[in-house]
């Protein structure tokens, strides 16, 4: 028994020191702490599903054939699609990045690819690639563009989705065949398509299998060292990642479920959610978010130093329904207005408190209270510094404070709340 322990512990070692360790570039570096400074961006789940209003999964959960599904190319047109109209969608909404599905679980390639027919441009009346003008029209606007991409192909041959998995590949399909197949996209998304900064994985956990990550993730910072890599796998981040993503929940909480192996590690964070109940369009889904719950996500998300990516279903015409608009233009008008307190700030770490968390930036903190507390007054453990100045970031008034050593009272008698968020910057020596 100890034997085969020192044998194993042995084999470990050999495989840890046989991987090849992953030093990002000193761009690399410097894309992840712009890309933390954004803080707020616009997620995109557009394909050939949207036309049957049911969401991305609608292939799958309806059990329809990938021969009928591939009917639906036949009929995209979206004719009412305007790059520059998202882009502008996105800017007003204080979004500074977009991400958007390239291919998602169906197989159906949202660009113009040599690597398979089955894509907008060749196999749709459209003919036209959309990330193309999404991507210049981002790059015109000063707007970071990242490329969602599944590693999930419910219909291609090689997948062999469904397949048993035997010694890390699908016993029907060609494993190499379909791991060239995505190398070959990626380095379509990443050489034609200008100005892209990120690639956005998902579908990890659909198999356990040999996903050749650090060929795929070394190959994408060959092509570009300062694209960030992703992965929606839901583990702590592997080799080769550069920020951490966590789904429909704030890192460190677990309401979907997903998020228990995901331990808090040290790169870039990132969480999406949708803005009602599905990530493709949806016809049926009307639960729609508030921009005040908006508000407080992008909030707390920057409170635990955590981007918030924020997901919209855009319909087959390529428009994006009024209801989603409406809302973001709220919560555009907000963001703009107190961005100093979010934009290019990191979590102060401090913990959240009952009435809301505290963000910096160089020797500001602010205090962001969502929830007006029973007494006219919040208090700030932990507080590293002194504080010099505390004043209202709505029209710079003076807010009364007392310093003591277990933190700061900050009193908001007399004070012009927001019902979204009151935010106090208190400034520190
Ligand atoms: C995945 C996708 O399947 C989904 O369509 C969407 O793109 C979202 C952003 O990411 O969602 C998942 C992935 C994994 C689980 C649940 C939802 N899971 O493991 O339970």
């Amino acid at each position: 028994m100890i034997k085969k322990l020192l044998l194993m512990g042995m084999l470990l070692g050999a495989v840890r020191a046989g991987a090849q360790t992953y030093t990002p570039t000193a761009d690399n570096l410097a894309a992840r702490q712009n890309f933390q400074d954004m803080k707020f961006g616009l997620f995109i789940h557009w394909g050939i599903y949207s036309e049957l209003g049911a969401g991305e999964w609608v292939m799958n959960e309806k059990h329809i054939s990938y021969d009928s599904y591939k009917r639906l190319a036949d009929f995209f047109n979206p004719q009412a699609f305007n790059a520059h109209e998202w882009v502008m969608f996105a800017k007003k909404a204080g979004m500074k990045y977009i991400t958007i599905t390239s291919r998602h679980h169906d197989g159906f390639s949202m660009f113009g690819t040599k690597a398979s027919p089955y894509n907008i441009v060749d196999a749709t009346p459209y003919h036209k690639d959309p990330l193309m003008e999404l991507a210049q029209e981002c790059v015109k606007e000063g707007i970071e563009l990242h490329f969602y991409y599944s590693l999930l192909d419910w219909g291609r041959k090689d997948y062999a989705f469904g397949s048993p998995i035997v010694d890390g590949k699908p016993v029907n399909g060609d494993w190499d065949s379909y791991i060239n197949f995505m190398k070959a996209q990626l380095t379509e998304l990443i050489t034609k398509y200008p100005g892209v900064k990120g690639i956005w994985f998902d579908g990890h956990w659909e198999r356990d299998v040999n996903w050749h990550y650090d060929e795929i993730y070394g190959l994408i910072h060959k092509l570009n060292p300062a694209i960030l890599v992703g992965n929606n796998h839901h583990l702590e981040p592997k080799e080769g990642e550069d920020f951490q993503m966590f789904e429909k929940d704030l890192p460190g909480a677990n309401t979907t479920g997903f998020s228990g192996k995901s331990k808090i590690g040290a790169l870039p964070l990132e969480t999406c959610e949708t803005i009602n109940n599905s990530w493709g369009f949806n016809i049926t889904d009307r639960s729609f978010k508030s921009s005040k719950r908006i508000i407080h996500y992008l909030v707390n998300a920057a409170g635990l130093n955590a981007n918030f990516l924020l997901n919209i279903g855009p319909m087959p015409n390529g428009k994006i329904q009024p209801e989603f608009t409406d809302t973001l233009a709220i919560v555009g008008a907000w963001v703009q207005k107190n961005g100093e307190a979010i934009y290019g700030t990191r979590g102060s770490g401090i913990p959240a408190q009952p009435w809301g968390v505290i963000t910096q930036k160089d020797k500001n903190l602010y205090v962001h209270v969502m929830t007006l507390p029973q007494l006219p007054y919040v208090f700030i453990p932990q507080l590293k510094g002194k504080v010099t100045k505390a004043a209202l970031l709505a029209d710079g008034s003076a807010v009364k404070f007392k310093q003591q050593t277990e933190g700061v009272f900050v009193y908001l008698n007399g004070i012009a709340t927001d019902p979204n968020d009151t935010i106090i910057k208190l400034t520190t020596n």
